[in-house]
């Protein structure tokens, strides 16, 4: 979805947030990237206390750089909380956007400088993976399916006209943050990123989706699980069967 006829709105301070669990071999790394792609913006870290020590490697960059910030959880509680505390964070701190992130390289930080222009004429942007020009790299066939699978199974459920309802790497004005009731959102995993597509539209939210290349990890191993593949399945499904859009429109 491109709004055309938006004025452009200057975006203001950024922050970048990464969640981290057990990310050893990708912390460092992803923060030196995003530094060097977008040298404007401050990164703010959300460890779970990885047993690997991503948490005290976290630290240290830290003390290098100011503008590097570490929120440490007591232990793994879910990227869905792992964001809205992350966002609870910069939305206290003044900052006028927030960027999703993941830790592992999939998201490629040289991506961020289009995703915040076109957050300029937008209230959520989303790196996506499945609109012209998106693409995935290093995934299995079976994964990408999935992933594919979901998000149709996401626009025939909710009828929104979003291609990466699922993806994770994105941007959100801190005034859409505020709007949307983080409080009392509970999904996690992929269903969070749904939820807070589906309710940004819900309050008119304007959502463009920039084309991105996804690149699966080559270092640590995913969280995913079927578990969270099951809580989307099922929360899309109700949210579609009890016409939540709708209902929230008339409230
Ligand atoms: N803080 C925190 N981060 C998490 C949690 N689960 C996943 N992550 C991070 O979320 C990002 C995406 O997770 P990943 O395992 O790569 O999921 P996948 O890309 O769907 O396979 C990575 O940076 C993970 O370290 C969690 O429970 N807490
Ligand atoms: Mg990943």
């Amino acid at each position: 979805m491109i709004p055309t006829e938006r004025p452009t709105v200057p975006l203001g301070q950024v922050a970048v947030i990464i969640p981290t669990y057990n990310e050893r071999d990708n912390i460092e790394s992803i923060v030196t990237r995003v530094r060097t792609a977008a040298p404007a913006v401050d990164i703010l870290v959300v460890d779970d206390n990885s047993p690997d020590g991503t948490g005290e490697i976290a630290d240290k960059l830290t003390a290098s750089d100011p503008r590097v910030h570490v929120l440490r959880r007591p232990g793994k509680s879910g990227l869905g909380t792992a964001y809205i505390a992350g966002f609870s964070w910069a939305l206290e701190a003044g900052y006028d956007v927030m960027v999703e992130m993941d830790a592992d390289g999939s998201h490629d930080p040289q991506d961020l400088p289009v995703i915040l222009t076109a957050l300029e004429s937008a209230d959520l942007v989303i790196g996506s993976r499945y609109v012209p020009g998106g693409t995935v790299v290093n995934w299995p066939k079976s994964r990408e399916a999935l992933s594919r699978g979901a998000n149709i199974y996401v626009r025939l459920m909710l009828g929104i006209p979003v291609r990466d309802a699922t993806g994770g790497y994105r941007a959100y004005r801190a005034a859409t943050l505020r709007q949307i009731g983080l409080e009392d959102v509970d999904s996690q995993g992929y269903c969070f990123q749904i939820d807070l597509t589906l309710r940004t539209i819900e309050r008119g939210g304007a959502v463009t989706e920039v084309p991105i290349t996804f690149t699966e990890r080559a270092r640590g191993a995913s969280k995913m699980s079927r578990a969270i593949v099951f809580e989307a399945l099922w929360r899309v499904g109700l949210w579609g069967l009890t016409g939540r859009r709708r209902s929230r429109r008339r409230a």
